[in-house]
């Protein structure tokens, strides 16, 4: 009772008008033909947002283009997709008891699980930008592939990627005047790392993201603005143009690539196994598909594509007990499973000690306030009104250092002009996490810092800017000073943001086995895999990671699958 499909049966509508007019009621996991009833009737996601009165308007998000039935469920209590994340006071048609309480999505009823066994040449498991990037490279080598997602949309935590990619050596660098090398993204990535990284896999990274970029570029997407990160020594992490959050961006030119190439992707359908011949080979995988039930896939290659665990408090807490109960910045499906099936596979471990805080996620909350900010130009203050780390610093050091104030907690401060400078920026004023003055003091005021103290701290960072020395803090780049009124100021904390182990692989994304050998036929990319980063991941490694390889996986299992 009080469920979607009941609602449009009080309207006097039959199952049809949903499911479509085929004799037998079947319903494919990505809800085909019910997303596009859904729109047939009630108009275009875009056409939605513009009737849609909530102050944050469900139907417009960095979400994109995604299915109806993500958030409105015909036969369970419908519930926003958005919650699994933000805490807005929102309603939903159909939703269960109170919509802005976290209710976890119920079960939908009445499984079919009966599925026909198929065959692919290539199956993607996780369809982030890893997983999309290595399923338009199989396809585009001549491979069948197959996606396998288990959430309700594809993206993954590639889709919340903020700040940029990292690439040295862009013909974007070059018009900016940029001087960078291969040479030293791969130096500052094994400092970054603490020198654990694995030097192969860190110098494919560097090597090849000038590639990366130009293949994003050359399939749609702007990575025009460059600006610099912690840890790097010039300005190498590339994003479009005026400052917008690079993964909403690189999703949607990735989607729709794969649309555009037919691919067959299938989200609400989680890999429960990987399944091996007698000599040790990964020859298929056994899905649980939300409306198809159980059913295998066979495939003469898989790339495993699925993400780290940063949004599983339980592993976390596992190998960091440290960062129990600490939040996290991360997608609701980052929980480290695909790593399991790897694991289960014979795949060897590498690093998964090593997990990364990222220094701002806004306090209260999971909305990752991007380094960009930082990098360009804002400053970290203590409750005391003070200065007390170079804000250009890696993360951890930055963590470390805002875990070590009173609260366990600092404000990042910001001018208009920095505003101006970063898009993305205007996404925290939407979610109204900025506190404002039109002079500093009335900033202090507004965040309870003492002004005297405030004042000093900008008025000593300005000083700093236009000597181009930090005396206090050696930050080795101050774009902006911090003189246009507004001004702004984010409470932040550290949360759970990256993990940098997961499943050994060599220079060619092969799995590594615990006796050192390859698995035949078994590929992995992206942030479920060790070694690339080493003990601490620089920002805007990750999508850079994510394209090189995604390409090199997505290659390599399709030569595998059909020879090529
Ligand atoms: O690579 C990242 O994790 C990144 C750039 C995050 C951010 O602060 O925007």
């Amino acid at each position: 009772d009080g469920m979607l499909a009941d609602l449009h049966a009080k309207k006097e509508f039959k199952c049809a008008a949903c499911h479509g007019n085929d004799k037998k009621i079947t319903v494919d996991d990505n809800e085909t033909t019910v997303n596009k009833n859904c729109t047939a009737c009630h108009g275009s996601l875009a056409e939605m947002a513009t009737h849609t009165k909530e102050h944050i308007n469900p139907h417009k998000s960095h979400l994109g283009e995604i299915n109806c039935t993500t958030c409105h469920h015909g036969h369970a209590s419908s519930w926003a997709y958005c919650l699994n994340c933000h805490t807005y006071d929102m309603k939903i048609p159909a939703g269960g008891g109170q919509p802005w309480q976290k209710l976890p999505p119920a079960a939908e009823k009445g499984k079919a699980g009966n599925r026909q066994a198929d065959q692919a040449d290539v199956i993607i498991i996780g369809a982030g930008a890893t997983g999309l990037t290595a399923a338009i490279t199989a396809h585009d080598a001549g491979a069948k592939v197959v996606v396998l997602e288990k959430q309700p949309i594809t993206g993954g935590n590639s889709m919340l990627a903020a700040g940029g990619m990292n690439a040295a050596g862009t013909s974007f660098q070059k018009a900016k005047g940029i001087a960078d090398s291969v040479e030293l993204m791969y130096q500052d990535t094994m400092k970054g790392g603490h020198n654990i990284n694995d030097p192969e896999l860190a110098k494919i990274l560097a090597t090849n993201s000038a590639a990366s970029v130009d293949w994003l570029s050359s399939i749609g997407a702007d990575m025009s603005d460059v600006g610099r990160m912690g840890g790097a020594s010039v300005a190498r992490t590339h994003r479009p143009n005026g400052g917008s959050a690079v993964g909403a961006h690189v999703i949607d030119v990735l989607r729709r690539n794969a649309a555009y190439r037919n691919i067959d992707i299938r989200v609400n359908s989680k890999v429960v196994k990987l399944i091996e011949d007698k000599q040790g080979r990964v020859v298929a995988v056994q899905v649980e598909g939300k409306h198809s039930g159980l059913y295998t896939i066979k495939a003469k290659s898989v790339v495993l594509t699925t993400g780290g665990f940063s949004a599983n408090p339980e592993k976390v807490a596992y190998y960091r007990p440290d960062y129990k109960g600490m939040t996290t910045s991360n997608q609701p499906g980052a929980t480290g499973d695909g790593i399991d099936l790897g694991v289960g596979a014979g795949g060897e471990l590498k690093d998964m000690k090593e997990i990364q805080i990222h220094p701002t996620v806004a306090a209260g909350s999971r909305i990752l306030i991007t380094e960009a900010v930082r990098g360009n130009g804002a400053i970290l203050v203590n409750h005391d009104g003070k200065r007390f780390v170079n804000e250009l610093t890696t993360r951890d050091k930055a963590s470390a250092a805002i875990l070590a104030q009173n609260g366990k907690s600092a404000f990042l401060v910001f001018d208009e002009g920095i505003r101006k400078s970063l898009k993305q920026i205007d996404g925290y004023f939407h979610l109204q996490l900025v506190k404002e003055g039109t002079t500093i003091q009335e900033l202090a005021a507004a965040i309870k810092v003492p002004a005297d103290a405030l004042d000093a701290t900008v008025a000593a960072y300005n000083k700093a800017y236009d000597g181009k020395n930090d005396p206090d803090f050696k930050r080795p780049d101050i774009p902006r000073p911090l003189r246009t009124a507004k001004y702004y100021a984010i409470e932040v904390k550290p949360g759970v943001h990256y993990t940098m182990g997961g499943l050994k692989v060599n220079a060619a994304a092969q799995v590594i086995a615990k006796n050192g050998t390859p698995i035949p036929g078994f590929y992995a990319a992206g942030e479920g895999t060790g070694g690339v980063h080493g003990a601490n991941r620089l920002g805007g490694n990750s999508i850079s990671q994510t394209i090189t390889f995604g390409r090199i996986a997505g290659a390599n299992a399709a030569k595998q699958a059909i020879g090529k």
